[in-house]
């Protein structure tokens, strides 16, 4: 999304004032549809929305997915999996809803995972007190990704944590994040860790996809891969990769494999300790549309002499990919661009860039100063240590999760059980006496809930 440049000086400091002075409902994606583009940006055959973001700064394809705005608001009053007030509840309920936390530690599924099938959901694991959420597996046979997204629509999550930290018995089936045949998925700040296959894959026919400002690392071998963007799609797809980490993992740094058509847009991240392969651009659904611009490529002691950057991988080629490339960064004493990758430059981006880059040298400085969730725990805090060191290496075992206090710091009194506490709504203007999510009471064009939400994220943000 394109946010005019005082507005993004703006985000980490008041959601409100950017809002106020950007037109909440102006999006890149509907200046473009007024703008009658050229033919080629007409690739996005499909409906493009248009109307507000999820939240004051969502960014790329996904970033319309309606979440659970209007809907219910649901507590999460409890980190056990099956008693009353549990996160499952909230996922796996019907209608539009918003998941809020008045519990911080860790989610740890008992037996099979839930499956967020229903539509119109937020995990606002900004709302949680203290270090936040994090989710976990079982581990034993019925280990499964703790945070999979299949068959459906409009989800929002952001804050949350995903290590799975014990080994479960399909590997296949072991991403930390599935989104499996869905559209209008925005996750963003999340941070994900340990799975035993990707760490984060898109399954099947996704659409209107974003991954943003997130970070992903430790891969456990041998398949030690952080990102699929897309396995097994039939369709043409939009998916935007904007301000993650990717660090530890052997390759699929990350895997970029969409057919003709698709719009692919893989910008200002923060690529390190790849293994063999940093970004592969693969071209057996027929070639890959996909700009990258102003992303490092940040070598690490478990790179390989023989690994590199960009490389374009041909096995099982059905047809040249496109890539439009510009800005990237490479650090390191590996190869920076595969050869053959000549051959499938492109002038311009295949597709508009929906989110406008930023050039990468200040790019690295946001992403590791505000990727992942906040608080940030341990993990994260090394992670982005030992790309500023250069230092750290591939684990082959799940780590420990770090100490949360479980209940630390109870959520604030929220007396008319909105989402939103007595104490913000009184300072902010919204009846602490009724239940008033949804109504707009500073007439931003955000509802209550929504700016709390984004007060919440940018406070958690700044620590
Ligand atoms: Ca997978
Ligand atoms: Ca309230
Ligand atoms: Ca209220
Ligand atoms: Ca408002």
């Amino acid at each position: 999304m394109i946010w005019p440049t005082a507005c993004l000086a703006l985000l980490s400091a008041s959601l409100f004032a950017c809002s106020a002075s950007s037109a909440p409902g102006e999006t890149a994606l509907n200046k473009r549809e007024r703008s009658a583009e050229s033919p080629a940006h007409a690739a996005a055959s499909r409906v493009e929305r248009s109307g507000k973001p999820a939240f004051p700064g969502a960014t790329g394809y996904g970033a319309q997915a309606k979440g659970g705005r209007g809907g219910r608001i649901i507590k999460v009053t409890t980190l056990s999996d099956r008693e009353p007030g549990s996160l499952r509840e909230c996922l796996v309920a019907k209608g539009p809803r918003v998941c809020v936390f008045d519990v911080a530690g860790t989610v740890r599924f008992v037996g099979e995972p839930p499956v967020v099938r229903e539509p119109f959901l937020t995990i606002a694991g900004e709302t949680a007190p203290g270090m936040g959420i994090t989710l976990a597996h079982s581990g034993g046979p019925e280990a499964r990704s703790p945070l999979l997204i299949k068959n459906t629509h409009d989800v929002v999550v952001r804050h949350i944590r995903v290590r799975n930290d014990r080994e479960g018995e399909y590997r296949e089936a072991e991403d930390a994040i599935t989104i499996e045949a869905s559209e209008y998925v925005i996750v963003d700040h999340v941070s994900a860790s340990w799975a035993r296959d990707e760490i984060v894959n898109g399954y099947a026919d996704n659409d209107w996809i974003t991954i943003s400002n997130s970070i992903f690392a430790f891969g456990l071998p041998r398949h030690d891969k952080c990102a699929l963007l897309a396995s097994d799609p039939n369709d043409a797809q939009h998916m935007s990769f904007v301000m993650n980490i990717c660090a530890h993992s052997g390759d699929r740094n990350p895997d970029i494999n969409f057919p003709p058509g698709s719009c692919v847009e893989v910008t200002n991240n923060v690529f390190f300790n790849a293994q063999s392969e940093f970004a592969e651009i693969w071209e057996t659904y027929g070639g890959t549309p996909v700009s990258l611009v102003g992303n490092w490529f940040i070598g690490g002691p478990s790179t390989s002499d023989a690994a590199v950057g960009i490389l374009r991988q041909q096995v099982g080629s059905r047809g040249p990919a496109q890539l439009y490339e510009k800005d990237n960064r490479f650090d390191g004493a590996f190869r920076e661009r595969s050869a053959g990758l000549s051959q499938i430059i492109v002038d311009a981006p295949p597709c508009d860039l929906v989110t406008e880059p930023q050039p990468a040298m200040q790019a690295f400085a946001a992403v590791l100063a505000s990727s992942g969730a906040w608080p940030r725990d341990a993990i994260d805090a090394q992670v982005v240590a030992n790309i500023r060191e250069k230092n750290g290496r591939i684990v082959k075992t799940p780590g420990r999760i770090p100490d949360v206090r479980h209940g630390a710091a109870p959520g604030p009194q929220d007396s008319d059980r909105d989402g939103m506490p007595d104490d913000w709504e009184t300072r902010h203007g919204s009846d602490p006496r009724a239940a008033d999510s949804w109504l707009d009471f500073d007439g931003d064009g955000w509802a209550n809930l929504e700016n709390y939400l984004a007060d919440r994220a940018s406070v958690r943000r700044a620590g």
